[in-house]
């Protein structure tokens, strides 16, 4: 049995990959500092978890709940762009400080398996309209874009100075069960189920021909067990999405399908920055893992809304 520290894992994807894990009969500790996570996110009453409250920019504590483990998954971050454009300083505590002492204290340790967050925002407005495969120029047009690739540039240093062995995946656009709805910078999906299920107005900013290319949660953590599983990982980070452009035209006819029907959708000016087609070349993800396969949209959104 291995014993496997998940940081951020009161969180949406967190705490799926935290129920998986137990289920797969694993020990595991989460270090997390409930700044969006929940502790009803948890089964806090399984022996096999340990749930450790704190913050990833605390390297003392980093190191206490690094120590012992066989493994490391690094989701801990303030994933809220908005917020990362807001008060930078800050949010590098969590997003770039945080993975530094992610990486010190597996040093310090001599634990090796890292999997780690990094998302397609490191791309920026590249590979726009085209299939992104990791090759495509980095533009990190965010605070929270610049903590990723640089938390990416450290993990690769420590891979070859101090033999850390890091998993690194692009995540797209991930949604599912627990993924917050009530900031304006949420999910898409999470706000427009929240809201079509409380008949309350959705807001289209743009006229929904902007596409995405939506991963299930469940789907996602599928690769993430396979990540900590693996005899060896390979050094280059991978792109996480099913090359499918999604837009959000369709996707309310698929919630509207759902729900009986749509609550009203005004359309509004698109955001500034917003990108206008993303969707993510995977080839180098079906090259290294075993696909899940796929959660369809349709049921992906059914689960979500508790159908
Ligand atoms: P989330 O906000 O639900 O999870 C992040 C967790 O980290 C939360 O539980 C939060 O409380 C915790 N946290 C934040 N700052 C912390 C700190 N300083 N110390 C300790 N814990 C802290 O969001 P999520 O969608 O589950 O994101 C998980 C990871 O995946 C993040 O690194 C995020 O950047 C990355 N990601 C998510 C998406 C997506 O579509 N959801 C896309 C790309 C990347
Ligand atoms: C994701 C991040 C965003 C930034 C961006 C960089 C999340 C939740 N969002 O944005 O912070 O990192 O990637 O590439 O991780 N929309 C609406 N109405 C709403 C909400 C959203 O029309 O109520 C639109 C939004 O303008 C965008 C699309 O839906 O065109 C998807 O928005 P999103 O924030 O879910 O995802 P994305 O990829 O734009």
């Amino acid at each position: 049995m291995a014993e496997i520290l998940v940081t951020g894992g009161a969180g949406f994807i967190g705490s799926h990959l935290v129920d998986a894990l137990l289920a797969a009969g694993q020990r595991v500790r989460v270090l997390d500092n409930l700044s969006m996570g929940k502790r009803n996110n948890l089964p806090l009453d399984n022996p096999a978890l340990q749930f450790i409250e704190g913050d990833v920019a605390d390297a003392q504590l980093v190191a206490q709940a690094v120590a012992g483990c066989d493994a490391v998954v690094h989701l801990a971050a303030v994933a809220s762009v908005q917020a990362s454009v807001d008060d930078p300083v800050a949010t590098h505590q969590s997003n770039f400080i945080g993975t530094l002492n992610v990486c010190e204290a597996m040093r310090l340790h001599g634990v090796r398996r890292v999997v780690y967050a990094s998302s397609a925002a490191i791309y920026g407005n590249n590979g726009e309209g085209v299939a992104i495969d990791e090759d495509t120029a980095k533009s990190p047009l965010t605070p929270y874009a610049a903590d990723k690739l640089a938390s990416e540039h450290y993990l690769d240093f420590y891979r070859r100075q101090h033999g850390l062995e890091p998993a690194v995946f692009r995540f797209f656009n991930i949604f599912g069960p627990r993924q917050d709805p009530s900031s304006p910078y949420s999910g898409v999906i999470s706000i427009f189920t929240q809201r079509a299920q409380q008949g309350l107005p959705i807001s289209v900013f743009g006229d929904g021909e902007q596409t995405r290319d939506f991963f299930y949660v469940g789907d996602l953590v599928e690769l993430l067990m396979q990540a900590l599983g693996a005899g060896q990982v390979e050094p280059l980070p991978v792109n996480v999405g099913w090359n499918q452009a999604v837009s959000l035209n369709q996707l309310l006819a698929e919630i509207g399908t759902l729900c009986g029907a749509l609550p009203q959708v005004t359309h509004l000016p698109a955001r500034a920055g917003d990108i206008r087609h993303s969707r993510a070349d995977n080839t180098r993800l079906q090259a290294q893992y075993q696909l899940p396969a796929q959660t369809p949209l349709r049921d992906g959104l059914a689960r979500l809304l508790g159908l």
